[in-house]
C-alpha cells in the first residue's frame, strides 16, 4: 500500500522507512526483498530508557528527497530499484511484558523469513537480539549464520541486576541455548569498562571472538573487518546486530548506555558496507537509539544510513554485479 503520494517530500506525509510502500499483511510479502519492522520496547533496558521511540524516528531520518531512491555513489546501484523494499510495519509489542513483546517480535521475524523477505529490524532495546536472531537462524541450517555484532559492550552477562532477560544478555543466552554456535559470533567496537573477566573468560571457553576498539585505532577498520570475514568465511549467511552505541557518543548521543571513545559514524557506514557485500544478507537489526537523548537527530540519521548502506550492499551483492564507483 502507498500511503505517500509521489513526489512529496521528505517531511510531508506518512512516515514508513524512506516512504517505502506499507505492508502489514505477512501474506502479501511474496516476491519482496526486503521487509524493515520496527521492534519498539525498552522494557529491558539496564540505564536510560527511551528506545520504544527508535523505530518511528529512524525511518523518518532521511537525506530529503520525495520517492523512495538512493543513488549509492561508491556502488553504483539504487537500492530501492533494484530491490523490492517495504515497510512492515512494527511488531505488535505489550508495553510493560517484554518477555510478550519478544514473542511478539520473534513471530513477526519468522513470518517474515517464511516469505523468502530479507527482515531489517529497527529496535527497540538490544534484547530484541534473541527473538530476532533465532527467527533468523531457525530457518537456516545449523551454522549456517554468522552474527557479526557491532557494540561497546558484549552482553554476553547471564543476568543484569538478577534479571535474566535485558539488553546486557541476549548473547549469552543465544551462545548457551545453541541458537548460534559461539564460533559463529563476532563482535566489532568493544571498550569501556564491562565486561569483567569472567565474560572474557566465557567467551574465550565459547569460541566468540571480538575485535577492541583499541584494535580499530591501531589497525583502522579496514583491516579489522578483513580478519572478520576470515573468521566467517565458512558461514553461508549473515546477520549484522548494529547496536548504536558502537559509535562515540560524539556520533551518537541518544541511546541509552553511551560510552566515550566508540566509532566514528564513517568508520561504521564502511563496515557495515563491506560486509554486505562480501556476504549475502539473512537479517538485520539496528539497535538502541533513543531518540528522547539524541541531538540534532544525529543518532536517528546514523541508523538510518546503516540500514542504507547494508540494502545498498545487500541489492549489489545479490545482482552479482561488481561495484561501479562514480569515478571521474
Ligand atoms: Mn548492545
Amino acid at each position: 500500500m502507498r500511503i505517500n503520494r509521489p513526489e512529496e517530500p521528505a517531511y510531508s506525509g506518512g512516515a514508513t522507512f524512506q516512504k517505502s510502500p506499507l505492508v502489514l499483511d505477512p501474506a502479501e510479502l511474496s516476491g519482496v526483498d526486503v521487509a524493515i519492522l520496527g521492534a519498539p520496547m525498552d522494557d529491558m533496558v539496564s540505564n536510560r530508557p527511551g528506545t520504544r521511540f527508535g523505530p518511528r524516528e529512524i525511518r523518518i531520518a532521511v537525506d530529503g528527497g520525495g520517492p523512495p531512491e538512493a543513488w549509492h555513489m561508491d556502488l553504483g546501484v539504487d537500492p530501492f530499484k533494484s530491490l523490492v523494499i517495504v515497510d512492515h510495519g512494527d511488531a505488535p509489542v505489550t508495553p510493560g511484558d517484554g518477555e510478550a513483546s519478544h514473542r511478539a517480535i520473534r513471530a513477526m521475524v519468522e513470518s517474515v523469513c517464511d516469505a523468502g523477505t530479507v527482515p531489517v529490524v529497527l529496535g527497540g532495546d538490544h534484547s530484541i537480539a534473541y527473538p530476532d536472531i533465532a527467527a533468523v537462524a531457525s530457518r537456516l541450517p545449523s551454522e549456517a549464520l554468522a552474527v557479526v555484532q557491532f557494540d561497546t559492550h558484549a552482553d554476553t552477562a547471564t543476568e543484569i541486576w538478577g534479571v535474566k532477560w535485558s539488553h546486557g544478555s541476549p548473547f549469552r543466552h543465544l551462545v548457551d541455548d545453541g541458537v548460534i554456535a559461539g564460533k559463529r559470533l563476532i563482535q566489532v567496537g568493544l571498550r569501556g569498562y564491562w565486561p569483567f573477566p569472567e565474560e572474557f573468560e566465557w567467551a574465550r571457553t565459547s569460541g566468540v571472538r571480538w575485535h577492541r576498539m583499541e584494535e580499530i585505532i591501531e589497525t583502522g577498520i579496514g583491516a579489522v573487518i578483513a580478519r572478520v570475514l576470515d573468521e566467517i568465511a565458512d558461514a553461508s549467511h549473515l546477520f549484522l546486530s548494529v547496536d548504536i552505541d558502537s559509535l562515540d557518543p560524539a556520533h551518537a548521543p541518544g541511546t541509552g548506555t553511551p560510552e566515550p571513545g566508540g566509532m566514528t559514524t564513517r568508520e561504521l557506514l564502511y563496515a557495515v558496507r563491506r560486509l554486505a557485500l562480501a556476504k549475502p544478507l539473512a537479517g538485520m537489526e539496528v539497535v538502541e537509539v533513543s531518540p528522547p537523548y539524541d541531538h540534532a537527530g544525529l543518532s536517528a540519521m546514523a541508523a538510518h544510513r546503516v540500514v542504507l548502506e547494508a540494502l545498498s550492499a545487500f541489492a549489489l551483492q545479490k545482482s552479482g554485479n561488481k561495484a561501479a564507483p562514480e569515478n571521474p
